[in-house]
């Protein structure tokens, strides 16, 4: 199972290079290591489970951050409304994406970052994703507010991107044009 050792910390150049799509047919060890990302969220969000493994709570991970530059990410949440997100993602792509932005008031972290980074992060109140889900069938997400923070954060992982990359480095507080603040815990 996967665990707090091995998951990469910022500093590593796995976290700021371009993954690489995964290959059509998908194999079993792809599928594999996604099925394993997905449980580590799972794991991480289960108190007594968390616990006895030392296992940082997370909704998303990103292949990147367990040190494999692929195209693949897990995330295991319910959004504001209560909807379930679980699944594996192949080659997720933001297909759309509003003009309109939102952050967490609270800002966000990152499991391969062991510090707080305070400051807001911009990002879409609303996207598209499509992507192929682990069992390798296409799938299709209108998502907004905080499904579509989450998603945003992980595929920036793709991309070489952290999440305070996107912090406005003069004043990290000040509210991003176009948005509404997106409220959670
Ligand atoms: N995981 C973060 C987590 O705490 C993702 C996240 C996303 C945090 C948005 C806060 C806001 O689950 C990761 O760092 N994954 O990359
Ligand atoms: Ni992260």
């Amino acid at each position: 199972m996967i665990t707090m050792n091995d998951i990469v910390r910022e500093g590593n150049p796995v976290l700021e290079q371009i993954a690489e799509p995964i290959e059509i047919p998908i194999s079993d060890q792809d599928k594999n290591t996604l099925e394993k990302m997905l449980q580590y969220l799972k794991n991480s969000q289960d108190e007594a489970i968390a616990e006895e493994y030392n296992l940082r709570p997370g909704v998303g991970l990103a292949a990147p951050q367990i040190g494999i530059s692929k195209r693949m990410i897990a995330v295991h949440f319910e959004d504001l409304d209560g909807q379930l997100y679980s699944e594996g993602l192949f080659n997720p792509k933001i297909m759309s994406h509003s003009v309109e932005k939102t952050f967490l008031s609270n800002g966000e972290g990152c499991l391969s970052v062991d510090r707080e980074v305070p400051g807001y992060v911009p990002r879409y109140a609303k996207i598209t994703v499509k992507a192929l889900n682990r069992k390798g069938e296409p799938i299709k997400w209108r998502l907004r507010g905080y499904a579509a923070i989450v998603l945003q954060h992980e595929i920036d992982h793709l991309n070489g991107v952290m999440f305070y990359d996107h912090i406005n480095k003069t004043n990290p507080f000040q509210p991003p044009e176009n948005a509404k603040a997106c409220d959670i815990d």
